[in-house]
């Protein structure tokens, strides 16, 4: 696995001649360990995976755990509630991937109402010669509205502003510091707009959310984009609206069951697939990785981790 070879190497340099052992199962010259062998003396977990699922089950496993350092701003994955009463400290790594997420947000955005990928595709296949590529929507005349006006959410809007689109949001507050219309309902907000783009954290409270209805009052000229995590969107009715044609297109950066994309998603033409990379710059996942060591390092000296989640502050306060 690449992503977690770079992290393990970042980390041996990090901490090399320190008081650390890092026990990375991929590493060749410890094949045999296994979870039981170390489950008693571990007390951090450095996690590089977003789809590891560390609940109360994993974390009992290892009694004297106190922190979790997550690669990633989504944490979904991890039970922090449980981990925060049973002081266990998670960090994550928040800021240093903003931009660079809201980018790709963007060229998806781009990608999708202009048909880039298809256009492309037109020109390898040689049908240029016989027929110019038919003509896409425009971004122009849209009204963006965006789920989850976050670090992220704010990012976009801040880069479709330039782009000229009208911006509204949707979350659980509104948000005293932004001149963008607050939708306290999302229904009607998938009315008001013809952009759907997902920003907001994967929880309980948000699995599913874009659902048959929300899609329906989307509309016909209406398209999704989804960056944030697959959970938000119920699939099967997505690839139905997409399907049915009841909304333009979508483009989507992350799915329900990664790295598993449904069929029918697969084979739909009014969508833009990619695979999980609105973080994935060697800049971004360079500063997602030190920051994963600042935080086991910042802990190990006692100073308390630099990014704790929410659920886990009142740790150290
Ligand atoms: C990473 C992400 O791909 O930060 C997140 O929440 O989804 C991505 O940046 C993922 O966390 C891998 O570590």
């Amino acid at each position: 696995s690449p992503p977690t070879r770079f992290v393990s190497n970042a980390l041996e340099r990090s901490f090399s001649g320190e008081w650390v052992r890092i026990v990375d199962p991929w590493k060749t010259d410890q094949p045999h360990l296994t979870i039981e062998d170390i489950s008693a003396e571990v007390r951090g977990i450095i996690n590089c995976s977003a789809r590891t699922l560390i609940d109360a089950e994993y974390m009992k496993r290892f009694p004297q755990l106190r922190l979790i350092s997550h690669h990633g701003v989504g944490y979904d994955n991890i039970d922090a509630s449980w981990a925060g009463r049973h002081g266990i400290i998670v960090t994550h790594t928040p800021d240093v991937l903003t931009e660079d997420v809201a980018d790709l947000a963007m060229g998806l955005l781009l990608a999708t109402v202009r048909r880039i990928p298809q256009a492309d595709r037109f020109v390898r296949q040689g049908e240029w010669a016989a027929a110019p590529f038919p003509l896409s929507s425009s971004l122009q005349g849209r009204t963006l509205g965006i789920v989850g006006l976050g670090r992220i959410g704010r990012a976009i809007a801040r880069r479709a502003e330039a782009f000229g689109v009208s911006i509204l949001y949707h979350g659980r507050h509104p948000q005293t510091d932004v001149r963008y219309k607050y939708f306290s309902d999302l229904k009607a907000m998938a009315i008001a707009c013809d952009v759907l783009l997902v920003s907001a954290p994967a929880s309980s409270a948000t699995r599913n959310m874009i659902d048959g209805p929300i899609l329906e009052a989307l509309g016909a000229n209406g398209i999704l984009v989804n960056i944030a995590r697959g959970s938000l969107v119920n699939e099967v009715a997505l690839a139905d609206a997409l399907a049915n044609k009841t909304i333009l297109a979508a483009g989507l950066d992350v799915f329900a069951d990664e790295p598993n994309v449904p069929d029918v998603l697969v084979s739909s033409d009014n969508s833009v697939l990619l695979p999980h990379i609105g973080s994935a710059t060697l800049r971004t996942r360079k500063d997602m990785a030190e920051l994963v060591v600042a935080n086991v390092k910042a802990w190990l000296s006692g100073d308390g981790p630099l990014s704790p989640v929410p659920e886990c502050k009142a740790i150290f306060d």
